[in-house]
């Protein structure tokens, strides 16, 4: 294990020379020329982009791969990716008081600083981190440290650590906003969210309750707060199951645009909606975090997959 001693960006050759595993893990460059790590195990394969600490793909030993990725995704700084494990922080969906600061917050277009990665006797754990600075504070004046540190393993662990390191508290909405690969939206159920309250973007955010499984057969985009319990993805036709564990979150989104909002969407084919949902680890909205000088906030999900 080593790491950088500057944050001034290096290339993926340059990132490669120094923390590339020999036939584990390698650092090349993605679609649009910046960084990506590439994971390489017995337990599993991965990805993980420097652009916005985005894991792009998790395929364990003998499985499909996991995480959907958009084909028509655009790669270029400063822009979102679709697919993946987006980060959204300080801010989910608009910012309230700003209609013109970007949906999702300051990091998920942003390059990370590659901190470490590591092989373990998990798989390999893959360190970024993020710092605020002249361009976050235009729009959140509070003073940050992220660290995003992600195992990939037989199992995926995301662990999401905020720490505030000013000397104000601040208040935090947060999402690892998780596009899992379905074979399709409309046959797929998600479990764990029985009996909870959420409110429905699609329908003026009115409140609701959950009653037995998610099942999705229209446009859904639902907040459900208060929501801690582990989710379950089941999935008959690729026939396995997602198992989701989640800690320190206490609020779960789940999103699919389908037909429609997909028409809106310049990165979304017309043909991938029925492959891809959102299940999302979160703290936002009535949980948000209030986060005092000096402390840390970690939320971590973890997701295993087994067959049905
Ligand atoms: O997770 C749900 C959501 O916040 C929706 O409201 C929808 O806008 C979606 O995320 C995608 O957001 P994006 O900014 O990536 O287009």
């Amino acid at each position: 294990m080593s790491g950088p001693t500057t944050q001034t960006p290096l290339t993926a050759q340059e990132l490669d020379r120094r923390f590339g595993i020999a036939g584990r893990v390698r650092v090349v460059a993605d679609q649009g020329g910046l960084p990506k790590v590439c994971i390489t195990t017995p337990q599993s394969n991965g990805e993980m982009l420097l652009h916005g600490a985005q894991v792009t793909s998790w395929k364990p030993a003998g499985a499909e791969e996991v995480i959907f990725l958009s084909q028509h995704a655009r790669w270029e700084e400063g822009k979102a990716i679709r697919g993946g494990i987006p980060i959204c922080f300080p801010w989910f969906r608009a910012k309230a008081d700003d209609p013109h600061a970007p949906a999702h917050g300051v990091v998920r277009t942003r390059i990370w600083t590659l901190e470490s990665l590591e092989h373990n006797e998990d798989g390999v754990t893959v360190s970024m981190s993020i710092e605020s600075d002249a361009d976050t504070r235009k729009r959140w004046a509070a003073d940050f440290r992220l660290l995003h540190r992600v195992t990939f393993g037989s199992e995926l662990k995301l662990e999401f650590t905020v720490s505030n390191t000013g000397s104000a508290p601040f208040h935090f909405e947060e999402a690892l906003h998780t596009y899992y690969k379905v074979g399709d939206v409309r046959s797929a159920r998600i479990r764990g969210l029985d009996g909870v309250t959420y409110l429905d973007n699609t329908d003026s955010n009115k409140e609701k309750k959950q009653v037995g499984e998610v099942r999705i057969s229209s446009p859904t985009d639902s907040a459900y707060l208060n929501a801690q319990n582990d989710l379950q993805i089941l999935d008959p036709v690729l026939n396995r199951s997602i198992h989701i564990a989640k800690q320190n979150s206490h609020s779960t989104v789940v999103w699919n645009p389908w037909a429609e909002g997909t028409r809106t969407l310049s990165d979304l084919g017309e043909d991938e909606w029925p492959h891809m949902l959102c299940a999302e680890g979160s703290n936002i909205l009535q949980n948000a975090v209030e986060l005092a000088p000096r402390q840390d906030h970690k939320m971590t999900v973890t997701m295993t997959v087994n067959p049905l």
